[in-house]
């Protein structure tokens, strides 16, 4: 790439926070990020973190809520679960850190924490991380997300390690081709936070609603025994957020989610908002995560 290029991918993050912010607008001033720390009462909207290892998780978490979480690695670490609040658009808002994960197809207890995170405790939006320079190999999980959830902003980190390994990342492209918002941010610069924060703030109002591209299986027997499966699971478990996810986790032969509607727990693992502590709790170190 040459020098030209160079300044119009680094370009992209700046011409988007023009784009996005009507320079008068209050709800996209920086000024209006307000860092509440380890305060999250009475909080208005969850927001997940998920990605990737090593995407920036941490450091988005910790820009937004003036926390100092450990970011690196260290043993046990992506069992920790870190949440801090912040205040935005005259929003409160929760941030809970989840585990880094290439997949939700819970293998893993980092996997598993994550999943029943998005899947049942229903964060009003989950942002995914998302190396830029790396963007194969982290659509991987955002296809994942995006058979679960709607309500989920990227977050296109590290558009410097891109544009220094001349990748020409195009967030408008990617945001068409998913069908979800798509902000570019360097987050240990700090470029682009407001932009996602601005995301976040419109797809947690509804006011942004996502149409989300979705995996085609293109089979029609796989099809038909999906929504066989998928009206009995609405019958015995109507609270169940996303049905047709959980019939192709049962098809996929996915052990957790057989045992839990074997033992008609499904239901129980959807908690309600209040009981958001208690996701994948029993797994989750009782240090609060917010090393120093
Ligand atoms: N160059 C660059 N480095 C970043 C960026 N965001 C985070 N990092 C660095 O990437 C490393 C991993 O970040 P971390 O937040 O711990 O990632 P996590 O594993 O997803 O929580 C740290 O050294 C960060 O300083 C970015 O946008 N650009
Ligand atoms: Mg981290």
């Amino acid at each position: 790439m040459d020098k030209e290029n160079k300044k119009t991918a680094r370009g992209d993050v700046g011409s988007l926070q023009a784009q996005a912010g009507c320079a008068t607008c209050p709800i996209h001033h920086a000024a209006n990020l307000k860092k509440l720390g380890v305060d999250m009462e009475n909080w208005d909207y969850v927001v997940a973190l998920a990605g990737n290892p090593n995407t920036g998780k941490s450091t988005v978490f910790n820009a937004l809520t003036g926390l100092r979480q450990h970011t690196g690695n260290w043993p046990g670490k992506t069992v920790t679960r870190a949440e801090g609040g912040f205040e935005f658009g005259g929003s409160r808002y929760k941030l809970v850190d989840l585990p880094g994960t290439y997949s939700l197809l819970a293998t893993s207890l980092d996997e598993e924490i994550a999943r029943d995170f998005i899947l049942f405790g229903q964060p009003d939006v989950t942002i995914v991380v998302v190396d830029a320079s790396r963007l194969e190999r982290n659509l991987n999980l955002v296809l994942q997300v995006l058979e679960i959830t709607n309500r989920l902003v990227i977050c296109l980190n590290l558009m410097d390690e891109a544009e220094r390994h001349n990748m020409n990342v195009d967030p408008r492209r990617l945001a068409r081709d998913l069908g979800v918002p798509v902000v570019p941010t360097v987050a240990r610069y700090n470029e682009g936070l407001e932009d996602l924060l601005a995301a976040v703030n419109e797809v947690a109002t509804g006011r942004t609603k996502a149409k989300p591209y979705q995996v085609n299986y293109n089979h029609p027997k796989l099809e038909r025994a999906v929504s066989q499966l998928v009206d009995q699971i609405k019958d015995a478990f109507p609270q169940v957020p996303n049905a047709r996810w959980v019939a192709l986790r049962l098809l996929d032969g996915d052990e957790r989610i057989i045992r839990a509607v074997e033992e008609g727990e499904l239901g129980e693992l959807t908690n309600t908002r209040d009981d958001l502590e208690g996701i994948g709790a029993s797994h989750v170190s009782q240090k609060s995560g917010f090393a120093q």
